[in-house]
């Protein structure tokens, strides 16, 4: 596909555009659940995941943001935030969505907000709305709430009394957003419920939201399917809704395997995208998403595989950008299959990556962010400065 000026121009006007926020919980050392492989340059503390991700926008252009845990990340709660916004400041990103974390501690056994011990409830909803104090002092747009409520046995929770739980926690949580204010509402089928998940679906997630009020959203993380589900699909509908609050990206090949985007499936991810741009172009206007990564890595470097996700997703956009639409609709409603599938291929199968180039060219940045990362000695001062901690965290795991 060759392009002309004026999709060279809207190309870049869309990669300008385009923002994808990088998750703090992705620059610290994380395993499965069978162990832990320790890496000495893998940060320590909440700046240095914060420093990881200034890293990762100062190579990419892309990722001003970066999404908090509050449990992991703000060890004094909401005395943390001034300093924190400050430091993310002088690292050149600002402090995103803000995550709770009602599943680690020992009380949530048996579930948070949809617990059957009506303590718990209170214990799970007053620690969700320190977050959104949390929120409205750190200026975060964006609540992020994940649960892993649910049953692992049949017979041992009332579905339906869940339910209700969970649609009385989350219009408290509601109830309490001003200003721009929103609270997205992920989804996953199993993991660490086995039997019952409470938002087990999309649908689930909408219902509650939809219940909720007009700030909550769905939020969608890729990995949290079953094998062959079609995502792009739920997010039409979502987006046809005005459901779709935001993204966690990140690949899986069995389950919620949190693998780098795309390196399975990068069609899929161009297919989320291109129903995006579709109905964009449709509406005349830019959908209110946030995209978000959701990704521990295990195995690679950290901070370069960030850069990496970073960059498969402004490729997958890109190309989803150069979709022939107007040509799309008329194969379509002509009934033409095969010119319809064609305008997605041609589209999937060109090379943007010299318009990335071009367009980072234009904005001062490195052609090449895995390169210019590697070439700046960041991981060698941050591996000096963090080895010693990062052998005490070996040792503690031990
Ligand atoms: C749960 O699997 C999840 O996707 C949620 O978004 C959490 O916040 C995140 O992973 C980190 O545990
Ligand atoms: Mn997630």
């Amino acid at each position: 596909m060759t392009l002309t000026a004026r999709q060279q121009e809207s190309a870049f006007q869309a990669l300008d555009g385009f923002a994808i926020e990088v998750p703090s919980w992705g620059f610290a050392n994380t395993g499965t659940r069978f162990g832990k492989f320790i890496q000495a340059s893998a940060a320590t503390t909440t700046p240095e995941k914060i420093a990881d991700a200034g890293q990762v926008h100062r190579v990419t252009g892309c990722c001003p943001s970066v999404a908090v845990h509050v449990l992991w990340d703000y060890p004094n709660g909401i005395a943390d935030v001034d300093s924190l916004n400050a430091y993310a400041k002088t690292q050149g990103v600002a402090i995103g969505a803000i995550n709770p974390n009602v599943f680690q501690d020992q009380c949530y056994k048996n579930g948070s907000l949809g617990n059957p011990d009506a303590e718990v409830r209170r214990t799970a909803l007053s620690h969700i709305l320190d977050c959104v104090e949390i929120q409205k002092k750190s200026g975060s747009r964006d609540l992020s709430l994940w649960f892993a409520d649910g049953t692992s046995y049949p017979g041992t929770g009332s579905v339906r009394a869940r339910k209700k739980w969970f649609e009385e926690g989350l219009q408290m949580v509601h109830s309490q957003l001003t200003g721009n204010m929103r609270m997205l509402v992920e989804y996953k089928p199993f993991e660490p419920a086995f039997y019952a998940t409470d938002i087990a679906d999309w649908g689930m997630s909408y219902v509650l939201s939809k219940k909720s009020g007009p700030r909550a959203k769905v939020l969608v993380d890729t990995g949290h399917h079953y094998q062959g589900q079609n995502v792009e699909q739920i997010v039409a509908w979502l987006l046809s809704e005005d459901m779709l609050g935001g993204f966690h990206f990140n690949d899986r090949r069995y389950a919620d395997d949190d693998l780098t985007l795309g390196c399975i499936d990068p069609y899929a991810v161009f297919r989320i995208f291109h129903e995006i741009c579709l109905f964009e172009w449709e509406q005349g206007k830019k959908a209110d998403i946030a995209y978000m990564v959701d990704q521990s890595h295990n195995l690679k470097n950290k901070v370069e595989e960030m850069i990496q996700t970073a960059c498969t997703a402004q490729e997958m956009y890109l190309k989803a950008t150069l979709v022939d639409r107007e040509k799309l609709v008329s194969e379509q409603m002509k009934g033409n299959l095969i010119d319809s599938e064609e305008c997605l291929r041609e589209a999937f199968f060109t090379d943007v990556r010299p318009l990335l180039r071009e367009w980072r060219k234009s904005k001062g940045l490195a052609e090449e962010p895995l390169a210019a990362h590697r070439e700046s000695g960041y991981n060698e001062k941050a591996e000096a400065e963090r080895a010693e901690r990062n052998r005490g965290a070996v040792a503690s795991y031990a």
